[in-house]
């Protein structure tokens, strides 16, 4: 049996493990000793990460669709289709008729060639991915508060912290070894703060769970930081030597009296304190938060209130301090990185920017367009609109993701040549006019980018199924059919030229990543990486704070309550490989909305009722399940389901500045079903 050295497929934990492979078949997974966060540790999905790679439903030869029918086709058939029906789009309704959508399942060099199709080849700027619809208010606000949206410190930091305030994460099931670290530094003494609308099992470890009404996390932040100031426990020296915008931030948190936030929040005031004191007192203290924070139509002032709190207690720089947005996919921190973005190129640099197209278009040997493409969302409503006719996706399956289901399913139905690459067959891939089947993980060589941005060299152990291929062929292959050249030997050599052109990986290649890999910046070939974000100063100079406001509630009599949606430990997503894991299915084989029991009794409903979940935007029929882990007036659903899809009731309400979705807060009411 041979080992191969290789990174977990699933959450940005970005643990390290061995597939194991027997004649050229891969038997099983095992985690890495050595590796700096695994450290011979791994969750469930972990050890099962290779348990979907030879199921009987990959994808394993091209399809196209004729006469309606989806039928078998060539590589060189699908794809000089592809490149054609592009080609004529192009020509009759312009470059932005088109769009790519690239897959934070991809690696950073798949990213890169797909991100260089949009612009290069295609030229549109059009080019989004599921970031879009989790971490787009922390590139938009840490990029703004500290100059960078990246996680300041790595994970295993948090075990020097005396107080970590973790927010908006269900950490022990979506980034368990995160949580792993979070529970070693409370064991060693640190206190633990978890603001959760439910009672996760982090919120039941906890040394202060503050439940807040969904969507008002401004208040209890703005309110905690009103009580440090007025304990006198801010970092004046570091607000003097290494920011800005203090005072006016000051003057408006003084409304968030203790009172005043628990009238908004429903946390009570004493729990507020204690969280204050707890926070402001520690010598090193860290935030960690994911989508509960980020999934509002207010996600951007979310973060940058998260940011203001850090920054007014010096928390930033320092071993055991610092802001952890938890990035979800494996690779999602990489495809930002990789320019995945309609406003950036490779490493943050700005299409609006003169001199960074310029640097593009000289290094890509082609002119390139200067305006910000469509974000992901924005996509679908150009696609119903007309606007934008003709798509590839890959790795994405927007039919269950995206907010507002019957919408997605206009909008890619209306499209002129939709084409998708995944491995499995899924609800989006049945929308195709072809289907192109590519290597999964297990199947490539590349690299993923983990949320500690931690850049990690991922191994081929098998061959792909039947005809799949890694798709940082499909995307070369695609490139030299549209005119711009794509002669790579090997995904390294896609590499030698991400750094070539992206700053921040100047210094990152195959040779040097070893088991451990290196975190960006990592600028030149002699540079160590950087583990700790903003030690001596801001890529910004000084650091910003914001004077947030807690922003207006919708509410809505004829929906009296309210559903959050998210995850559960067993299934990541749209389910395409966990539901394949028979070990991980049979623990969640089903669809359920978590009501609290007060509101079953007043709904005459029991656990196992079917009932109707209705919003303003659709509605769903599910088994209910009784459960105290919600709040009185809040339910749950996982949006794992294509049986009870949520992403039926959201709706594609925007934050103005990052363009995501409020998938956590939506009004919608119950009753049983017929
Ligand atoms: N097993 C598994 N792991 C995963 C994934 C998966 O699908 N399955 N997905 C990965 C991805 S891409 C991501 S982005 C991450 C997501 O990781 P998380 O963000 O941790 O997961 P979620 O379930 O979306 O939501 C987190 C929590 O936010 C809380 N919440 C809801 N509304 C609010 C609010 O208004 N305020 C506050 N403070 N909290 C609120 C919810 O109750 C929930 O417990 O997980 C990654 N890891
Ligand atoms: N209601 C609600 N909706 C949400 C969220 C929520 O909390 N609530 N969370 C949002 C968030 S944070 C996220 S990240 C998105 C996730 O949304 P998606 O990313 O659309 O969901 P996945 O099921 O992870 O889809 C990944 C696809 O990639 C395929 N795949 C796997 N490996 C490979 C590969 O190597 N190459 C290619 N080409 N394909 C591959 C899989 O089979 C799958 O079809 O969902 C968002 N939607
Ligand atoms: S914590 Fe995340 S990266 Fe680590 S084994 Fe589990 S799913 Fe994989
Ligand atoms: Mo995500």
């Amino acid at each position: 049996m041979e080992k191969i050295a290789t990174i977990c497929v699933y959450c940005g934990c970005g643990c390290g493990l061995f597939l194991h492979v027997e004649d050229g078949r891969i038997v099983g997974a095992s985690p890495s000793p050595a590796h700096p966060v695994s450290r011979g540790r791994l969750c469930v999905k972990g050890w099962l990460a290779a348990d979907f790679v030879h199921h009987p439903d990959r994808l394993k030869t091209p399809l196209v669709r004729k006469g309606g029918r989806m039928v078998r086709g060539s590589w060189d058939e699908v794809l000089s289709l592809t490149a054609r029906r592009f080609k004529e789009i192009r020509e009759e309704s312009g470059p932005d008729a088109l769009a790519v959508l690239t897959s934070a399942k991809g690696t950073n060099e798949e990213n890169y060639l797909l991100a260089k199709l949009a612009r290069a080849a295609l030229k549109t700027n059009n080019v989004d991915h599921v970031a879009r619809l989790c971490h787009a208010p922390s590139v938009a606000g840490l990029g703004f508060a500290l100059g960078s949206g990246g996680m300041t410190n790595p994970i295993r930091s948090l075990l020097s912290s005396g107080a970590i305030l973790v927010t908006g994460s269900n950490t022990t099931e979506q980034h368990p070894l995160v949580a792993a670290h979070i529970l070693e530094a409370q064991s060693r003494g640190a206190t633990l703060i978890v603001v959760d609308p439910r009672r996760t099992q982090m919120a039941q470890l906890a040394d202060i769970h503050l439940a807040p009404r969904l969507g008002t996390d401004v208040s209890w932040t703005n309110g905690i930081l009103n009580l440090i100031i007025d304990l006198g426990l801010v970092d004046e020296d570091f607000i003097i030597k290494r920011t800005e915008g203090f005072s006016a931030l000051k003057d408006l948190v003084v409304q968030y009296t203790p009172v005043e936030v628990e009238r908004i929040t429903g946390i009570p005031s004493g729990d507020l304190e204690k969280a204050a004191v707890a926070f402001g007192e520690a010598d090193r203290a860290a935030v960690v938060y994911a989508m509960g924070t980020t999934q509002h139509s207010c996600g951007t002032d979310n973060v940058l209130a998260l940011a203001n709190l850090v920054l007014a207690t010096g928390n930033v720089g320092r071993d055991g301090t610092g802001i952890y947005p938890l990035r979800g996919h494996q690779n999602v921190q990489g495809a930002c990185d990789m320019g995945a973005l309609p406003s950036v190129y490779p490493g943050y640099q700005k299409v609006e920017d003169p001199a960074a197209r310029e640097r593009m278009e000289a290094a890509w040997g082609t002119d390139l367009p200067a305006e910000p493409g469509l974000t992901a969302v924005e996509m679908m409503e150009a696609a119903e609109e007309g606007r934008l006719k003709g798509v590839y996706i890959s790795g994405e399956n927007p039919m269950i993701s995206y907010p507002d289901r019957d919408q997605v399913m206009r909008a890619l139905s209306s499209l002129e040549f939709l084409a998708v690459a995944d491995i499995f067959p899924t609800e989006t891939t049945a929308l195709a006019d072809v289907v192109l089947p590519v290597a999964s993980f297990a199947e490539k060589d590349g690299t993923f980018t983990s949320t500690e941005r931690r850049v990690q060299r991922v191994r081929r152990a098998a061959s792909p199924p039947g005809e799949a291929r890694p798709e940082v062929e499909v995307a070369a292959d695609l490139l030299r059919r549209l005119g711009v050249d794509a002669d790579y030997a090997s995904p390294e050599e896609v590499m030698a030229e991400i750094s070539s052109v992206t700053p921040s990986y100047g210094g990152i290649s195959y040779q040097r990543l070893g088991i451990s890999g290196l975190s960006w910046p990592c600028p030149s070939r002699d540079h160590p990486g950087t583990e700790i974000l903003h030690q001596g100063s801001f890529p910004i100079g000084r650091g910003r704070f914001s004077a947030v406001e807690q922003q207006e509630l919708a509410e809505d009599l004829d929906y009296p309550l309210l559903l959050t949606t998210g995850r559960s430990l067993f299934h990541f997503h749209t389910g395409t490989m966990t539901r394949r894991t028979h070990l991980l299915d049979r623990e969640r084989p089903k669809a359920a909305v978590d009501i609290n029991p007060a509101d079953a009794a007043a709904l005459g409903v029991r656990s196992g009722t079917m009932v109707v979940v209705e919003s303003a935007t659709g509605s769903l029929e599910i088994e209910a399940r009784l459960t105290e882990e919600v709040p009185v007036g809040t339910v749950y659903i996982p949006f794992h389901f294509a049986e009870a899809p949520a992403n039926q009731l959201t709706a594609r309400t925007l934050d103005p500045t990052s363009k995501i979705p409020g998938l956590k807060r939506t009004p919608v009411r119950i009753r049983r079903a017929e």
